[in-house]
């Protein structure tokens, strides 16, 4: 009995003090639980998977299952720059969902970099388009000579994988395609960024390497702006001129260059809602997401405001894309890591207000 009873003392003691140890660390839990919940409150959505950096979401429906073609981050250990040679991306994966609010899929690596013949480095954001029952993977990547080019790849599977075409699209430069489909089938790409995209180096189709590292050269004059050229019903290379966007202010005259929370940076997107043509964009240093209204696929695009405030991060990238009947914006932010070059894809609802213009979305909430 004594034993028992001592041994029951000592398990007394040993259960209190376990007790007491697991109710401090529950403690610890929870208070660690609360901060990070309302770390995350502050966003407005969070990270669509967080196992590999992911940004540039182009998002898609294909065969009814949302899929979306970002960036790979990686952390190269390059210094960041105004060239964003701190974005050495070398492949892309892509992610699908069946339902926006469903499971997320990385299909793993889609195209690499050593496996696209003309490439040098900088696998940036890609987009996508479907025909004949081929899919088209569309990247910018600086060939051997450091010039942004955009290649194409084809994959009988929308989540790849895809083989490069030997050569980049004749005619192309620059970064970011992102590729319109409009009803008629006729598709229009859209492409170019500054500063790092090298859209200020290109005059006349001439790439100047000793060009400009930005825009800020030419303050009164017209805006440098995004490209656009038809594709050819191969889609491999463009059906014409390659042209401006041009973006016109209120009094119907071209934004300037001095418009830095206005004009075109990189980042292109275009939608057709109620027959009008949507075309929208990050304004980069100034951080927003713009948007500007046309009749044609080809413009001229009369500017509305801006549409999304600043993301956590230098800037972010974006698409728009109909689901089921809403509408949805697919962006990026670097709530995960904190770092400008490692960022994370997200989604949230996008609303067309009345009069047809984008109802304001607020990344950060207040
Ligand atoms: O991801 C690299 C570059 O950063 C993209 O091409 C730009 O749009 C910006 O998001």
């Amino acid at each position: 009995m004594k034993n028992i009873k001592k041994v029951s003392g000592l398990a007394l003691l040993v259960t209190l003090a376990v007790t007491s140890s697991c109710q401090q660390n529950a403690k610890k839990t929870s208070t660690a639980e609360m901060a990070d919940t309302s770390k995350k409150a502050k966003y407005l959505s969070q990270p669509l998977i967080s196992e590999i950096y992911t940004a540039d979401p182009s998002a898609h429906v294909f065969n009814g299952k949302i899929y979306i073609y970002p960036s790979h981050d990686i952390d190269s250990g390059i210094p960041e720059n105004d060239n964003g040679d701190h974005f050495a991306m070398k492949d892309y994966h892509i992610l699908s969902m069946d339902s926006i609010n469903g499971k997320v899929s990385d299909h793993g690596v889609a195209l690499s970099v050593k496996d696209i013949p003309w490439a040098g480095r900088q696998l940036w954001a890609p987009d996508a388009a479907f025909k004949n029952g081929t899919y088209y993977l569309y990247f910018p990547v600086k060939d051997k000579q450091d010039v942004f080019r955009i290649g194409v790849a084809t994959a009988k599977d929308p989540a790849g994988p895809f083989k490069a075409e030997p050569k980049p699209i004749e005619g192309s430069y620059s970064i970011d395609p992102a590729v319109f489909t409009d009803a008629d089938g006729s598709k229009y790409m859209y492409f170019g960024g500054i500063w790092g995209g090298q859209l200020q180096r290109w005059n006349n189709g001439k790439y100047d390497a000793n060009g400009s590292k930005t825009d800020s050269q030419k303050e009164n004059e017209p805006a440098l702006t995004a490209k656009v050229a038809k594709l050819s019903k191969d889609m491999l290379t463009f059906d014409g001129a390659v042209k401006d966007v041009v973006i016109l202010d209120q009094n119907g005259k071209p934004l300037l260059t001095k418009d830095h929370d206005k004009r075109f940076f990189e980042g292109a997107w275009m939608h057709k809602y109620n027959g009008k043509y949507y075309f929208t964009y990050s304004t980069g240093d100034t951080h927003f997401l713009a948007s500007a209204i046309g009749d044609s696929p080809f413009g001229p695009f009369k500017y509305q405001g801006t549409f999304m405030n600043p993301v956590q991060g230098w800037t972010t990238h974006h698409s728009i894309v109909e689901v089921k009947g809403k509408w949805y914006i697919f962006y990026h932010d670097t709530q995960l890591s904190g770092k400008t070059h490692l960022r994370n894809v997200k989604v949230t609802e996008l609303t067309h207000n009345a009069d047809g213009t984008i109802a304001l979305i607020e990344p950060i909430k207040k």
